[in-house]
Parts: structure tokens; sequence; C-alpha cells
């Protein structure tokens, strides 16, 4: 019996005539196949369900992919595989390296790039999946209520991001979603700053980009705080970011695209004179990878659905001054109500 997720694929080679399906991304093999081994493909026909791997992987396809007929690569090449078999391959052009495609199409095969089959599937999330989700932003949210009473000037950028990744991983992660952004001073106007050595000073600002997974779903939030005293500069900017954040998330459940959500958050920034310096998309999908698909940007058409969850994440970066970001996860439900993944405080904190 073939799951709901090998059926989509069938249907996808039916409607296009297309022979097979080979997929080369890890997650999405994973996602269709519940394959974890790191070397490997799969491949999917109107009828029967491969992976063509090496010995290294055979008794751990028994264990996860059971129903899938194993080809020892050492036997037989992918390209002799698939031109055995099939003449017109769906491929995945963003993950298939380009020495096994020239193989491929060395031996006559022809291919088609399907590259978003898979990633539009993986974009709506199951109740069980948006259950992973939320325990690994718990674990992020847990980790926020923590740093702000740990971090004090004097420490440095290196010295929180190690305090943040253990107190994740003490409270049940998985891993880190990403190498977690500690970004003072100035350095907060570098919009992926990663933690340095750099020492944390009276009246910095301060950005905290991090996350989790948990069962193999990310979580991503970032918060930005202030050492000591606040400007009326900074108060200013942060009181445009959370706003344009605020009205991404109200406006999440009644714009039809993406784009329009995108749309509808750049204005708020625009309006308030700051457009130039929110240099990057609004937001991204959230699932087995971090920045998962949909990018939040103004060329997205993809209806804005139940079940999608993605950040919201504007940003204010003042070149040689300071930057200012603030991101939550969050989705639409059936009843077209935003649910807040993220709980965190999203009010300025000031960290004596
Ligand atoms: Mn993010």
């Amino acid at each position: 019996m073939d799951n709901s997720r090998v059926i989509t694929i069938k249907n996808y080679l039916h409607e296009n005539k297309v022979d097979a399906y080979l997929i080369t991304d890890k997650e999405d093999q994973f996602y269709v196949a519940n394959y974890t081994g790191d070397d490997g493909f799969v491949v999917i026909d109107a009828e029967n369900k491969y992976i063509v791997t090496d010995a290294r992987f055979f008794e751990q396809i028994k264990l996860e992919a059971p129903e899938f007929e194993v080809i020892d690569i050492n036997k037989q090449s992918l390209a002799d595989f698939l031109s055995s078999k099939y003449k017109l391959v769906a491929i995945e052009s963003d993950s298939l390296l380009t020495q096994d495609y020239q193989a491929i199409v060395a031996k006559g095969v022809e291919t088609v790039s399907a590259n978003l089959v898979i990633k539009k599937m993986r974009m709506y999330k199951s109740t069980e999946e948006i259950g992973y989700i939320q325990k690994a932003a718990d674990i992020t949210d847990k980790v926020y209520d923590h740093i702000i009473n740990f971090m004090k000037v004097g420490m440095t950028e290196v010295e929180v991001a190690d305090e943040i990744e253990a107190t994740g991983k003490k409270l049940g992660a998985q891993k880190l979603s990403f190498e977690t952004i500690v970004a003072s001073g100035v350095r907060s106007s570098f919009p992926h700053g990663d933690a340095t050595d750099k020492v944390i000073e009276d009246g910095d600002v301060v950005t905290l980009d991090f996350g989790f997974v948990y069962n193999n779903y990310y979580s991503d939030t970032t918060r930005t705080v202030v050492m000591g005293t606040a400007t009326e500069e900074v108060k200013k900017v942060y009181s445009i970011v959370k706003g344009a954040e605020e009205l991404g998330i109200k406006f999440a459940p009644m714009v039809e695209t993406f784009g329009d959500l995108d749309r509808a958050v750049r204005g708020y920034i625009d309006d308030s004179g700051y457009g130039k310096y929110f240099n990057h998309g609004t937001g991204h999908g959230l699932g087995l990878v971090c920045h998962d698909y949909p990018i939040i940007r103004t060329s997205n058409d993809d209806q804005l659905e139940d079940g999608i969850v993605f950040t919201i994440e504007p940003g204010i970066y003042l070149p040689n001054k300071f930057g200012v970001r603030i991101e939550d996860d969050i989705y639409k439900d059936d009843n077209g109500e935003t649910v807040h993944v993220t709980k965190s405080t999203n009010e300025l904190i000031i960290i004596k």
C-alpha cells in the first residue's frame, strides 16, 4: 500500500506523462520514503519504488523503508538503472549533482525539472507535524526566557551563544536549527552576524536569532534586546519593526498570497521611512529544514493557506549603527485564525 505522499507523486507522473521521479533532496527523501541515509537516490515510477544506494544503508532501509526495493549502486550505476527502465525522468535540479545529471543524460535519458512538486507537498503540515514544530518552538521560547536573565554586559557574544545552545539541548532539542546568531552593537546591523568574541557593552543593541529541532522539525526565533539603556532612535526603530511584525501576523489570515503579505509588511516599513533598510524577505516556510519553501517575498504568488507554518521576520538595519529584527513562527488554522507558534513576548527587553 502506498502512502498518500507516494500517491501524489504517482499522480504527478501520470498527469505529466513522466516515467519516473528521481528524488535527491535529503528532506524530500525522508518525507516520501522515510529514508534518512546520507547517501542514495529514491526513485518512484507508476508501479515501483526503489532506493539506489550502497551496502552501508541496506540494513537501515529494511527498518526505515521496507516497502522500497533496494538497488545496489555498486552493481548498477544510477544512470544505468534509470536508462534501463525510463525515457523521461523528473529530477530535482536544485539538489541533483551535476556529475550525476551528466551521467544520466549521457545514457540518453531525458529529464524534466520538478523541484517544487515535493516542496509544495511539504508546505502543508499535518497536525502531527505542527505538534513537532510547536515543541521545537517551545524549547526556543524557554531558552529566550532563560537567556534574558543570563546575559550581562561584559560577556562575549560566543558565551551567550554557547548558553543558548546548551540550554536548548538540555531542554530536549535534537540539534540546533542553525549556527546561533548573537550580534551586538554595530554588529547587530549585520542581518546574519554569527557570534564572535566581541564583548557585549553597555548600550549595545543585541540581535539573538536561534532555533532548535525537535523530531526533525525546525523552529526559528529572533529577538533584539538592549543592554542598559535604549536611545530614542533604538526605541523608535524597535517600535516600527514590532509594528510591522504585528501587522504581518494580523494580515496573514486575510491576504491571498505570500507576496501580498510581503507587500503589506514592507509597505509598513516603507511608510515609516526605513524601507531601504529592510533588505530581505518577510519570512520563510518552516519544516524539515529551517529555510523551507516558500520564501516570503513580493514575487511569491503561492496562496497563503491553512496549515502552512512560516516565519514573519521584518528587520531594519542601520549601517554603522545598529539593527533590529523580530521573528515569530506562525500559521493560519482551519478557522482562518493566526496561531502563534512562538509565544515569547515581542516587547523591547532592556537588560540591566
Ligand atoms: Mn528565519
